[in-house]
């Protein structure tokens, strides 16, 4: 038995109210320990829901906990699935206000376009090769709603998988001929190297992020339009940010990302 739809409701307000007020608060399941896989993707949706109501446009699909980095960092086993909104995208350069978020953190992303939208189930690395119009060199800045980062798969699924910002730069660059399981990612805090990676590190290849987002989707009678922005998830730990830092990632045949937090 599920939650009811009124606690879904009043979750995604604790979640959505967290984040506009950028104040921590405990886990959902804590308080909710019968939290079922569904509930916590119908508290994300209720989540979105609420955010369109206001005006919000959603731009886009994140993958989230799609390599070991991530995993071992949050103690959990297995990839999620988000959504990016209109208000979350930075400019390449640009300048993030701390003060309107908790704890953020930083993540060198892989991003995908796509010419077609993709449909799972059965979606694979071949048909999001096939379906992809470019890809670019991203930034996730993620800022999960839970004190301390602490969380549960389920809990960390009902808050948008920690999604605040993103930032694309550097170059859009046609999939064709570029080796993306050997793309190298370098991250550099205020001129030091912090964090280094391969494409592969995501689920041994950027794509399959993408094909199983298609296939998540699919489970809940959604398709990834065209045009979206494809987030595949962070290939590196991710790292922790303060106002006066700034974010360097270099990818390989991409060019960099940069931003700047205050
Ligand atoms: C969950 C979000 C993870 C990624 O790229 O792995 C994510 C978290 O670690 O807070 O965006
Ligand atoms: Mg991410």
């Amino acid at each position: 038995m599920g939650l009811d739809t009124t606690t879904l409701e009043k979750l995604a307000e604790r979640l959505d109210r967290a984040e506009e007020r950028h104040e921590a608060i405990e886990k959902l399941t804590d308080d909710y320990p019968e939290m079922s896989w569904d509930d916590a993707y119908d508290i994300q949706r209720a989540l979105r829901a609420r955010k369109e109501a206001r005006g919000t446009r959603i731009v886009g699909v994140k993958a989230g906990l799609t390599s070991d980095a991530k995993m071992r960092q949050m103690g959990v086993n297995e990839p999620t699935m988000g959504f990016l909104t209109d208000y979350g995208s930075i400019p390449d350069g640009g300048v993030i206000d701390t003060s309107c978020l908790i704890h953020p953190r930083v993540e060198a992303e892989i991003a995908f376009v796509l010419r077609h939208a993709l449909r799972g189930p059965g979606c694979h690395v071949g048909a999001v090769l096939a379906a992809t119009d470019f890809i670019l060199p991203a930034a996730e800045i993620i800022d999960s709603r839970y004190r301390a980062f602490r969380f549960d798969l389920k809990s960390v699924i009902a808050d948008n998988n920690s999604a605040a910002r993103f930032v694309t730069g550097g170059a859009a660059r046609k999939i064709t001929g570029l080796d993306l399981p050997n793309l190298g990612i370098v991250m550099e805090k205020n001129g030091e190297i912090v964090a280094t990676a391969a494409g592969s590190a995501v689920l041994g290849h950027p794509a399959s992020a993408v094909a199983m987002l298609a296939n998540m989707a699919a489970s809940r009678g959604e398709e990834i339009p065209a045009g979206a922005l494809i987030m595949t998830g962070g290939a590196t730990e991710a790292v922790s940010v303060a106002a006066g830092d700034h974010i360097n990632i270099k990818f390989q045949y991409l060019g960099s990302v940069s931003v700047r937090f205050e």
